[in-house]
């Protein structure tokens, strides 16, 4: 499919989807929002992709915002569809069947940041700037950022970027915790694409699961939460993956997963 405002490229296993909106540092409007959805949708429903890659075009941002251009016009019930839709979106990256890495290649600021918050993994360039500016604006974080961030730093430091709407580097993203891993910014995709290699080699079923269990065990207690393990780890006994996996162990040699 062709979008206006975001690119698809698959390839040999890795979806990389860019938001292509450089002028505006790829802020995201309602159209582009649109597109999202539809095409991780797409994405979710693929059985030939096995990671995902999300960056932002040009050589500043990943994702600078929700577009301020855009809401500076909504009113309360325009506002709140926008809202929903933001949601919708960084949901459906999050409950992505496929893991999904983030490529911070510059600003990851208000919606930029909660998008990154929505995927399972983030790698930022050296280059990369975080913050939740929103209270510059006369507004709170509306996608997310809120609830994802202290879930991932901590009330402390969560409190801190929220209610200051200061911007911090990625160095100190990292030492937050809000980012995996700090990369000189030229090696950003490749270390991206190393990562999604790894993965992609792996039983997509366990993967798929490993995700599964991650996700929905973290909000549960803990006896709960290993139930729900136990009851997904006995599934992959459903699959051939597990089969071919251990049959190849068995037998000296490199598994051939069919994520079946
Ligand atoms: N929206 C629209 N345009 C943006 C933008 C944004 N978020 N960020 C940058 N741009 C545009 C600039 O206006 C400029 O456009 P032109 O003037 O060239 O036409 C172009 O991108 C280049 O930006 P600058 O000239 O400003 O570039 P600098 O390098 O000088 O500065 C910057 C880079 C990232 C520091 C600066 O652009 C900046 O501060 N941008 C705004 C960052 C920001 O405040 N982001 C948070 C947006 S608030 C809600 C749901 C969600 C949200 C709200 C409500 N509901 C529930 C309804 C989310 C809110 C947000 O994300």
């Amino acid at each position: 499919m062709q979008w206006d405002n975001i690119e698809k490229n698959v390839e040999g296993g890795i979806a990389t989807v860019t938001i292509n909106r450089p002028k505006a540092l790829n802020a995201l409007n309602y159209d582009t929002l649109k597109e999202m959805l539809a095409c991780f949708i797409e994405i979710g429903e693929s059985r030939d992709v096995h990671v995902v890659i999300i960056t932002g075009s040009g050589e500043k941002a990943f994702v600078a915002g929700a577009d301020i251009s855009f809401m500076e016009k909504l009113d309360p019930l325009s506002a709140r569809q926008f809202g929903k839709l933001g949601h919708e979106v960084l949901n459906t990256i999050e409950n992505l069947p496929q893991p999904v890495i983030a490529a911070i290649n510059g600003f990851a600021l208000g919606g930029g940041c909660e998008m990154a918050l929505a995927c399972d993994m983030r790698l930022a360039s050296d280059r990369a700037k975080f913050g939740q500016p929103e209270v510059n604006l006369g507004v709170i974080p509306g996608f997310g950022g809120t609830q994802r961030l202290p879930r991932l730093v901590g009330k402390g430091h969560a409190n801190e970027l929220v209610f200051s709407g200061k911007i911090i580097d990625a160095d100190e993203a990292g030492r937050i915790g809000l980012v995996n891993r700090v990369v000189p910014h030229e090696q950003l995709l490749e270390e991206c694409l190393i990562l999604a290699r790894m993965i992609s080699a792996k039983s997509p079923v366990a993967v798929r699961l490993c995700k599964e269990s991650v996700n929905n065990g973290v909000e549960m207690d803990l006896d709960r939460a290993c139930e729900y393990e136990v009851d997904l780890f006995s599934l992959c006994f459903a699959a051939s993956d597990q089969k071919e996996g251990m049959k190849a162990f068995l037998e000296k040699r490199a598994p051939q997963f069919k994520g079946e």
